[in-house]
């Protein structure tokens, strides 16, 4: 794994450490690895974890996996092993397969911060930041409902199953969708992360419902391939699409009316609070377990509020 410079990462200045740190962060490291490099949530949390930082006084370093995939982000763990930074802040792309490396990570003394996705064994991390996925879930389908008038058929296409914040979605998106008596909900498509599935798979669930109403999307490449997919097949506007995170394509197709709600997470809330909860450990200062970050659903009504505007993510 290369580490990536993060003037790379689009942040505008690169650069670590900071003349604003604590009396006990001097010589401290802290190193983040997310999900998907090039993905808009994850270059938002970086910058603003390299922001927050800097203030600190911390020396910051940032990769992540080139595809969502655990033996793409596996060796960049490992690497973290032998370096052992103070902190890693890290978003793992499954509920269970990297803990054991995670594990030695931690027991050879790097303080650990799940950052947005999260792993199911407990001991690991000293804490968890994260969006309440299952709340947005929950949003996404009475949205989704309403927009369809409360009928019809409707799909969710997502990454890959053993994903925390995507699998929590789901589970949200599906308990909710049971009170509408008049909607029917197809089984769940995965993607892999990948649009060009996605849209493969928008069209062929046309193709075998043609009364598909509406569409969750999981996450941004998925919504990206879902647009892309309506597109091809005519359907814009027509089956109504619900879509997690507020990345530049996400936004300028929910202006197109491709999509008609995004439910927008604050990926730079947890990139800076994790962050702040590990300087505090370095300090030996108390820490939270787990912190939950806010979320807002954006429509053509309200994509111009200035209150919106934080959670727009950088392209
Ligand atoms: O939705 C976010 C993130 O919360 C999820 O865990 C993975 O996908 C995104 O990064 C968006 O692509």
């Amino acid at each position: 794994g290369v580490v990536v410079p993060l003037a790379l990462a689009g942040c505008g200045s690169s650069g670590s450490g900071g003349s604003g740190g604590g009396s006990g962060t001097a010589g401290k490291s802290i190193t983040l690895i997310t999900g998907v490099k090039s993905d808009p949530f994850y270059i938002t949390m970086t910058c603003a974890a390299q922001a927050e930082a800097k203030a600190k006084g911390v020396s910051f370093k940032a990769d992540g996996s080139a595809q969502w995939d655990v033996s793409v982000q596996k060796p960049l763990i490992d690497s973290v092993g032998a370096a052992k930074p103070s902190g890693l802040m890290i978003s793992p792309v499954d509920t269970a397969a990297l803990t054991p490396s995670l594990k030695q990570i931690q027991s050879s003394g790097t303080k650990v911060a799940l950052v947005d996705t999260s792993v199911t064994d407990p001991s690991i991390g000293i804490t968890r930041i994260s969006s309440d996925n299952v709340k947005g879930g929950q949003v996404a389908a009475d949205a989704l409902a309403k927009e369809m008038g409360e009928k019809g058929s409707v799909i969710v296409i997502s990454v890959k199953p053993g994903v925390s914040t995507t699998d929590d979605r789901i589970k949200g998106f599906t308990q909710e969708m049971a009170k509408y008596p008049n909607i029917k909900v197809i089984p769940t498509l995965y993607d892999n992360d990948l649009p060009a599935t996605a849209a493969s798979q928008i069209q062929s669930t046309l193709a075998a419902h043609p009364d598909l109403g509406g569409v969750f999307a999981g996450n941004t490449n998925t919504a990206q391939g879902i647009a892309t997919g309506l597109k091809q097949a005519n359907k814009e506007g027509a089956v109504k699409v619900v879509a997690f995170d507020a990345e530049p394509d996400e936004v300028t197709a929910l202006k197109a009316n491709t999509i008609q709600v995004l439910v927008a997470q604050d990926p730079a809330a947890i990139g800076t609070q994790a962050v702040d909860q590990l300087v505090d450990a370095f300090n030996g200062k108390p820490v939270t377990a787990s912190i939950g970050t806010t979320m807002v659903a954006i429509t053509a009504q309200n994509i111009n509020d200035p209150a919106v505007a934080k959670y727009l993510y950088k392209g």
